[in-house]
């Protein structure tokens, strides 16, 4: 469909089309594009062509409605788990990239996510699941997860965002963080007066970051781990080296019996000893009870039956 001059929104439009992860964001633009076709004689047939293909689709998604099945795109709950939330175009997308493995579509005009996107933050050995929601303002803002995840990640642009996102986590339980997004476009002067109001009115950690100039990644990667408040445990079987990548434990849950349940139920139906060797013992090999409490980077041994 390259043939007709396009408008860069038509070309906007077209591109989500392609990129688009649902039959709900194929219809939205298609429309676009229906939006933002050239009107000359010339493009009628494919002004034709995509109002078929418009009419195709939104009865095929009619018909999923009534047969009841879900277009909403189901996500396993990790261990630890970031959700991205802020008014549209703050810059949700390209810290997701930033921060994740995710390639999300980043572009200047409104509401370019419409769909959850899910990346995996790896920090120190873990991995922390982060999603970046369609902007609280969009219809697709899905307040499931921002009233399940464990942190949510608020960005914003200026201050004056901040009351206009809360109203949509009043049933958030979880931790937040404030990342003063785009702060390439602020001064010295500026930074150090929002830097004494965010410190004296908002009591969030916060942080200035730029996803142009992102210099501080690493320091902005260490905020987000440091609220989960997680230990890391190493389990071993006897004779054998310990597990490379740790298992996540949440204080209060930290105990011998906690961890041993966690690898399996089995595993603790047969434990007969433990042994612990790390931060948590008083010298190595120590045989620990079930509720002997773990501690951060603890290598654990099980002996069962
Ligand atoms: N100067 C500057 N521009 C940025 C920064 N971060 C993002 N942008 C630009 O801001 C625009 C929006 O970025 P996105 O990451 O798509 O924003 P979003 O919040 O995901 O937007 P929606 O999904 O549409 O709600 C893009 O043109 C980005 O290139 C930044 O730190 N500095
Ligand atoms: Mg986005």
């Amino acid at each position: 469909m390259a043939s007709t001059n396009q408008s860069p929104e038509y070309q906007a439009a077209e591109k989500h089309y392609l990129l688009a992860q649902s039959d709900k964001e194929r219809l939205e633009a298609l429309e676009e594009m229906i939006k933002h076709m050239p009107q000359h004689k010339s493009a009628e047939k494919m002004r034709a062509n995509l109002k078929t293909r418009y009419k195709k689709l939104k009865s095929k998604i009619e018909t999923q409605k009534k047969s009841g099945k879900s277009t909403q795109q189901i996500i396993k709950k990790q261990d630890m788990q970031a959700n991205i939330i802020g008014l549209t175009n703050s810059g949700k997308s390209s810290i997701l990239k930033h921060l994740t493995n995710a390639n999300p579509l980043i572009a200047n005009y409104q509401f370019t996510t419409t769909h959850p996107q899910i990346g995996t933050m790896f920090y120190q050995e873990t991995q922390i699941q982060i999603i970046d929601q369609p902007a609280v303002e969009s219809e697709y803002f899905d307040q499931n997860i921002s009233n399940t995840t464990d942190l949510l990640i608020i960005i914003i642009t200026n201050l004056e965002q901040l009351p206009k996102i809360n109203p949509f986590l009043k049933k958030a339980k979880a931790k937040k963080i404030i990342i003063y997004n785009k702060s390439d476009l602020l001064n010295q002067t500026e930074k150090r007066k929002l830097e004494a109001t965010m410190k004296s009115k908002i009591k969030t950690p916060f942080i200035f970051f730029s996803s142009k100039y992102p210099d501080n990644l690493q320091e902005l990667k260490e905020l987000i781990f440091k609220q989960f408040n997680i230990i890391r445990i190493y389990t071993k079987e006897p004779h054998k080296p310990a597990s490379t990548k740790p298992m996540i434990m949440k204080p209060p849950k930290n105990t011998v019996e906690d961890a041993a349940k966690k690898v399996s139920n089995q595993l603790f139906q047969t434990l007969k000893e433990t042994r612990v060797t790390g931060p948590s013992a008083k010298f190595p090999n120590q045989k620990v009870g079930l509720k002997h409490e773990l501690k951060d980077k603890d290598i654990v041994e099980f002996h069962t039956r």
